[in-house]
């Protein structure tokens, strides 16, 4: 990997979080993306959310994921911060099953915009940083397009071991 300064600040809700959002940091191992990984709460150390949006910029990262279980406010706290693209990942486990974390996350009122990614969805979101990043890097993006290329290739051998025609 030539680039090692973090261009993605992965964001958690929860040390709690962190099994859930494996998937999204496998993502962007897997798409050579550096990334830097830690834990914020915006209700239990908001002053530390604020204080990470702030700074993030500065510190080199290009776009934030905020990942987040229950009433799941990070991702709109961070944004409120920051003007750099923050990617909210809505976490299931609470009895409404991640659907109040994503109504949080996608019901951003206008202005203030975080790009939503499904319930539990962390491999998007990984390649959603990926494809925001890709934009001014050529190299990602033919790494984006290998990775697609695979996934094509996954689905007609599925479908060649039916024997399905056409
Ligand atoms: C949210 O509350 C976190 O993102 C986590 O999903 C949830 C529960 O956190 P813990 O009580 O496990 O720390 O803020």
């Amino acid at each position: 990997m030539a680039e090692t300064k973090p261009l993605v600040g992965v964001v958690m809700g929860s040390a709690s979080d962190l099994e859930q959002v494996q998937a999204c940091l496998d993502a962007l191992k897997e798409l050579e993306v550096p990334y830097e990984v830690t834990v914020a709460s915006a209700h239990r150390t908001p002053d530390r959310a604020s204080e990470y949006a702030k700074t993030a910029a500065k510190r080199g990262l290009k776009v934030i994921i905020a990942a987040a279980g229950w009433a799941a406010h990070l991702p709109g706290v961070l944004a409120a911060y920051t003007t750099l693209p923050i990617i909210g990942l809505p976490l299931g486990g609470s009895p409404l099953g991640g659907k109040d974390a994503l109504y949080a996350m996608v019901q951003m009122p206008p202005g203030i915009p975080v790009a939503t990614v499904g319930i539990n969805t962390g491999r998007n979101a990984g390649i959603l940083a990926a494809q925001i990043l890709a934009v001014s890097d050529e190299a990602l993006s033919e790494r984006l397009v290998g990775m697609r290329q695979k996934m094509a290739a996954k689905v007609i051998a599925a479908a060649e071991k039916l024997g399905a025609g056409e």
